[in-house]
């Protein structure tokens, strides 16, 4: 079941269903690459593809590199600027975003998210560790955030099962 912090567009949801579907089908050729199992795109309000880039903490040894971080940074060096907020770009995800890449998304005035698999899900099928988090689709309606989460999340955690049941990689520091 779909959830967002405003009123559902259909027309918004419509479009996020087909980019996140295409995402998570994208991500299973990241993932044979040796990424992480989480892949991030920037559009712009014309729905031009400005970035798109995986999780690369394994394969670029950075435990910050996840996809939505590597993707913010993209979209900035394509732009050519620090502040994304002038573009009304929407970031579209195959999982909700962890607790680091919540501050990431906020600091570079994207003015949407849209994402998959919820962090629950993700921490019960994988046991990668999301953090903690505020009640931050609230937070981010504050801040003129737009948020929907839970898009075709079965599909998404499809292939989160193939990534554990292949044996890869779960990164986490020892506690
Ligand atoms: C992660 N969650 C998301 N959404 N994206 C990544 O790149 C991650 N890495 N670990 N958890
Ligand atoms: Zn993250």
């Amino acid at each position: 079941m779909v959830i967002s912090n405003e009123t559902v567009n259909e027309n918004k949801l419509k479009q996020a269903t087909e980019i996140v579907t295409g995402l998570q089908n994208e991500l299973k050729d990241y993932i044979t690459k040796g990424h992480g199992p989480f892949l991030a795109a920037v559009y712009d309000e014309n729905g031009k593809l400005i970035a798109k880039t995986a999780n690369s903490v394994i394969n670029e040894t950075c435990s910050n590199n996840h996809a939505e971080m590597n993707v913010i940074k993209a979209a900035e060096k394509v732009l050519g600027t620090y502040d994304l907020s002038p573009y009304n770009l929407s970031l579209y995800v195959t999982s909700e975003p962890c607790m680091m890449c919540l501050g990431g998304i906020m600091w570079s005035g994207i003015k949407a998210v849209y994402y998959g698999v919820p962090s629950k899900r993700v921490e019960e099928i994988t046991g990668f560790d999301e953090g903690f988090k505020p009640d931050w689709f609230n937070e981010f309606k504050e801040r003129g955030i737009t948020v929907y989460g839970n898009i075709a999340q079965e599909i998404g955690e499809a292939v989160l099962y193939d990534y554990v049941e292949q044996g890869n990689t779960v990164y986490k520091p020892e506690r």
